[in-house]
């Protein structure tokens, strides 16, 4: 099998075979141990037609219509970009362009906020990739496509069962004019914890070489301390280096002084300073309101001289009029999303951005027809995902007082459920506001919001108050991420930790006072990948070795998925989701030039070991696959 793969290979028949083929096509080293592609994929339709996917009805298929693709010719070449600019002049030449600029700019984060925010993050690379060459032609005005990073990587391999390292290829090759745009953690890059630095490191230098170009840099706690190692990682790379603050309290309340204007003032020269080519302001949740931004913006425009970014929620309904007020005062770029993943937890809409500039100076310079050609498209491809949308189907102004990000709503709400205490889902949203103030007041983002979460759940489901964590905490076992982030395993918080409870829950242990980072021991690479191939009779190529690294289990669960199922990105959403309808039938493209014709016929019964027979035809011929019934 080996031989043919590769001689049938396009890169090999191209011509263009080179020392750096074996690494860059690991898939031909793959070999299919014991089953063929299609009885694999077989095995899974099988599987989730009688066994159905986590958190989806089984059996209850519905009919969807074919998302509608813009037309564009394609034959035409893509019309260039800001990529070129970065090509050409680099990093800082980037950085002036921008400022030079008297349209107000946009990034559209329809391929990765967005349905972070509204789906649960569980957009198939196969709907993203469907559409990326037509947003190229279509938006070539675009600053950037944020397309990467923040929760779709690990959820690519846990959920959807892909590589989010081929999703960066696809996109990259169907973009070559627009700068891909990746949010990074800091010190937890992709993760929820703190990596050694020499992770950190690699981790940027492969995604910078797999094709993302500007890589927005946050931390959690706002610490530049948790951000130097991943910017210098970027400003190496020669990619863009956007520092990021996170916005959280509210500037315009007298009484909330601890995240003031001086505050965010220091932190923005901090950045600059630490070699930002671009200053991001991430307003993670929403609470950034107009006048607000206005401020903000207004006195970091006299602060730095590097262009502002700015990003964030509609959930409150405000998001255009904010977006507005800090264009108004000079913004330089915004966060915006196709009408059709736009508004409520993720960002503004493009389309409703557009007119709200109507006879502006700094109008986007964007084609609305364009736009709304994309919304069609993804308006269909929303319905796939029906199951995963959060329940929040208008605005809510009350996340001004809640402070939660865009993606922790609809999650909490699922955790929430999964512990019994969906009932008791206000109780639990004011006790996130309530968690905030015990621990400080801290920043909320991934992952510092995701332990306030822990312990909201925590406190209500064992119905706690603030008085018995003081006073009964001695004996309590708080949630382990509770514990780590009191051990400053994720930094340090500004101002520090409120001294009292962290003697609480630490119970005598010794926080950590310095980066976590500094502690760890350096990642084997060699190691892993040494392991990785003994264990797969394989060979790895280092975006694999990274992906271990960061989530071990994760990606060792992918890889014997994909042993039993092949890569099943190929499959269409609905058969991916809900498996075949009796007697119905699909085409499969599994590569270039390649279809596969699959049609379900029958399902015996459970035999006694609960095996089922799954009668297809795959191109024809008939073909079984036997599968456990779990019910
Ligand atoms: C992430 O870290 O994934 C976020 O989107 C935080 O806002
Ligand atoms: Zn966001």
């Amino acid at each position: 099998p080996f031989l043919i793969n590769v001689v049938q290979h396009p890169v090999f028949l191209s011509g263009k075979v080179s020392t750096t083929f074996i690494d860059a096509t690991p898939e031909l080293f793959s070999f299919e141990k014991s089953l063929d592609r299609g009885t694999k994929m077989l095995t899974y339709i099988g599987n989730i037609t009688i066994n159905g996917y986590p958190g989806i009805q089984k059996n209850k298929k519905p009919v969807f219509d074919v998302p509608p693709v813009p037309e564009i010719k394609l034959s035409e070449p893509c019309p260039s970009g800001t990529k070129q600019i970065l090509e050409q002049y680099g990093a800082r030449g980037v950085s002036d362009w921008i400022r030079e600029q008297s349209h107000v700019l946009l990034t559209d984060t329809t391929f990765r906020d967005a349905h972070q925010s509204l789906l649960a993050t569980r957009m198939r690379s196969k709907d993203i990739v469907k559409v990326a060459a037509q947003t190229a032609h279509l938006l070539p005005n675009l600053f950037s496509e944020e397309a990467w990073g923040g929760a779709t990587f690990d959820t690519a391999y846990r959920f959807l069962r892909e590589d989010p390292w081929a999703r960066l290829r696809a996109i990259r090759e169907k973009m070559p004019n627009i700068l891909l745009q990746m949010l990074l953690r800091g010190s937890n890059a992709v993760g929820y914890k703190n990596y050694p630095d020499n992770l950190i490191k690699s981790f940027v230098s492969e995604a910078a070489k797999k094709g993302v170009d500007v890589f927005r840099v946050f931390d959690s706690l706002n610490w530049l301390d948790g951000m130097r190692v991943s910017l210098d990682a970027v400003i190496e790379s020669g990619k863009i280096a956007e520092g990021t603050m996170c916005y959280t309290g509210d500037i315009l309340d007298g009484a909330r002084t601890k995240y003031n204007l001086d505050y965010y003032k220091k932190l923005a020269k901090d950045l600059e300073a630490a070699g930002s080519h671009i200053l991001g302001i991430k307003d993670m949740a929403g609470l950034l309101k107009p006048e607000a931004a206005y401020r903000l913006v207004s006195e970091l425009k006299d602060t730095v001289s590097i262009p502002i970014h700015l990003h964030t929620h509609d959930t409150s309904g405000n998001g255009v009029y904010t977006y507005v007020r800090a264009i108004e005062a000079g913004v330089d770029i915004v966060d915006v999303a196709v009408e059709a993943l736009a508004g409520t937890t993720s960002q503004p809409s493009a389309n409703s951005l557009y007119y709200a500039l109507e006879g502006h100076e700094q109008r986007p310079d964007v084609d609305i027809s364009a736009l709304e050609s994309l919304s069609h498209y993804w308006e269909k491809v929303r319905q796939y995902y029906f199951p995963f949308e959060s329940g929040m189907n208008s605005s809510n102004a009350e996340i001004y007082k809640l402070e939660m990000p865009g993606g922790q709503y609809s999650n909490l709400r699922q955790q929430a459920i999964a512990v019994g205490l969906g009932e008791r889902f206000e109780e639990v949203k004011d006790m996130y506001r309530r968690v905030n103030l015990l621990f400080g007041d801290i920043v909320k983002v991934t992952p510092s919001s995701k332990v306030v979460g822990d312990m909201t759940l925590y406190m209500v489901q064992n119905n706690l108050t603030e008085d018995d964590i003081f006073e009964k905490g001695e004996k309590l076992d708080f949630p382990d991420s509770v514990i780590n982030f009191f051990m400053g395993e994720l930094g340090q918080p500004y101002q520090g930790f409120p001294r009292e409870l962290q003697s609480i829950v630490l119970k005598g242990k010794k926080p950590l006072t310095d980066r976590p980072g500094k502690f760890m021991d350096p990642v084997d690479f060699n190691e892993i990948r040494g392991t990785l191939e003994e264990k797969f009779d394989r060979k790895f190529s280092e975006y694999e070795v990274l992906s271990y690294a960061l989530y071990p289990k994760v990606y060792t669960d992918y890889l014997h998925f994909c042993e039993t199922y092949g890569k099943i990105g190929v499959l269409g959403t609905p058969t991916f989701f809900y498996g075949l309808r009796l007697g119905e039938e699909v085409s499969v493209n599994i590569e270039e030039g390649k279809t596969l014709i699959v049609k379900l016929i029958s399902i015996g019964h459970a035999q006694k070991d609960g095996m089922r027979t799954c009668y297809f035809e795959l191109n024809g011929q008939p073909r079984e696959v036997s599968i456990k019934d779990m019910n």
